[in-house]
């Protein structure tokens, strides 16, 4: 499926600085391609990581938002829900995560990140279709202050499972997949919550989550988009008030 090129080794490249309410705005609708993003979105990252593993650096422009400054002219002019990811293309917006990775993946080159077999696409779309509730199933506990619930267990485990669906490698299609990138940006969180709000370790007991986890760092498309892990454990607790 998907190519050596997503998994080169590629420079760091240089981020733009966020823009805030009184940064100068960009010029929108002018034919550019442009992803907007916040450097510490998950749901952004997703987008982020397609983009990178796809080889698009220089096909699709970053533009990071500051959300807790956000200017206006992104709701205004842009995407009116306001939330990043959303991708200007061919004059058009394209928004939600989940959404965007397979537009992404289907209307630009660079390796595949879906599998042309059926049976493995079925389940690479249920995969990625369940992504929204497992987010939720992992932080609503930590947002309502409660312990690790059977809810929590239940939904780990059924990643550790559908991990070993197909033993063609790490991932769970075997291959790497967008069905990685909308769980890598999730699981980066929550490994780092639980195991300091509930020392609770994800992947204890999970084997294939441990691994899939250690290969995922192996890719510098994803590497390059992670943030230091007490600075996002700031940021939930200050943001969204996880304890
Ligand atoms: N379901 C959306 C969720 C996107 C989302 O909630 N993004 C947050 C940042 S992580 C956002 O833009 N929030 C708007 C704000 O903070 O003003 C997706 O998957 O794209």
């Amino acid at each position: 499926m998907a190519a050596a090129a997503g998994l080169a080794s590629s420079a760091k490249e240089t981020l733009p600085p966020a823009l805030g309410s009184t940064s100068q705005p960009p010029p929108v609708f002018d034919g550019t391609t442009s992803l907007y993003i916040c450097y510490f979105c998950p749901f952004a990252q997703r987008a982020w990581v397609t983009r990178n593993f796809k080889g698009l650096q220089d096909k699709i422009k970053l533009v990071a938002i500051d959300l807790q400054d956000k200017p206006a002219w992104y709701k205004e002019k842009v995407y009116p829900q306001g939330t990043v990811p959303s991708l200007e293309h061919n004059n058009e917006i394209v928004g939600e995560s989940l959404d965007l990775i397979k537009y992404i993946d289907s209307n630009f080159d660079g390796p595949a990140l879906l599998p042309g077999d059926a049976a493995k696409r079925q389940v690479a779309d249920e995969l990625i279709a369940y992504a929204n509730a497992f987010t939720k199933a992992l932080y609503s506990p930590l947002i309502s202050h409660a312990e690790v619930s059977d809810e929590v267990v239940a939904a780990l485990d059924k990643l550790e499972v559908a991990l070993s669906k197909f033993n063609d490698g790490p991932f769970f299609l075997g291959q790497i997949s967008l069905v990685d990138i909308a769980y890598v940006t999730i699981l980066e969180r929550v490994q780092i919550y639980y195991s300091h709000l509930r020392s609770y370790e994800i992947t204890k007991g999970r084997p294939n989550l441990e691994k899939f986890i250690e290969e995922m760092n192996k890719i510098d498309a994803y590497t390059q988009t992670k943030n230091d892990p007490l600075f996002l454990l700031d940021l939930a607790k200050n943001h969204l008030k996880i304890a």
